[in-house]
């Protein structure tokens, strides 16, 4: 089943938004694999944005992203990576619809309140990174009543 690395950064854990977030994404039907709070150091994040290194955004998306603590998460189920996306928003949140995480919660780009992976390839290279220990394999059975 597919996976998508998802995490709340610091400014939407300073804003207390964790549980709206977590709550959106178990409402919609998705499951909960992979879950801790905890910041990074600069090396951490600068890798974890490699692809975006030569931007000229890219030391003040590093410095955002090593202020303070950080939600990292996994979350499972059909079609999880784009959903995930649409649920996200788009980059700026002035042009991100009503409805969607950034649309709701956020304005400015530099606080766009969550990350998430924009592709099953990205995904798994994520998870990688932040879950080297593993995740927890806690459901098998997909619910009866949202999956058909
Ligand atoms: P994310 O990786 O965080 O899910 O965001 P994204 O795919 O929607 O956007 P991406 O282009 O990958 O950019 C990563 C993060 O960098 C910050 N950013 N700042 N100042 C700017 O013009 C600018 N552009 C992007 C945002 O925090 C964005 O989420």
């Amino acid at each position: 089943m597919e996976q998508s690395f998802i995490m709340i950064k610091p400014d939407g854990v300073q804003r207390g938004l964790v549980g709206e977030v977590i709550s959106r994404f178990e409402k919609r039907g998705f499951y909960l694999k992979g879950l801790k709070l905890i910041t990074v150091e600069r090396s951490f994040a600068e890798k974890h944005y490699e692809d975006l290194a030569a931007k000229p955004f890219f030391a003040g998306l590093v410095d955002y992203i090593i202020s303070g603590p950080v939600v990292a998460m996994v979350w499972e189920g059909k079609g999880v990576v784009a959903t995930g996306r649409k649920m996200i928003g788009a980059t700026n949140p002035l042009n991100s619809e009503p409805g969607t995480i950034r649309g709701d919660l956020a304005i400015e780009v530099g606080r766009n309140v969550i990350h998430g992976s924009d592709s099953i390839e990205s995904a798994r290279k994520e998870i990688a990174l932040w879950f080297p220990e593993g995740l927890f394999d806690w459901k098998s059975n997909l619910h009866p009543w949202i999956y058909e």
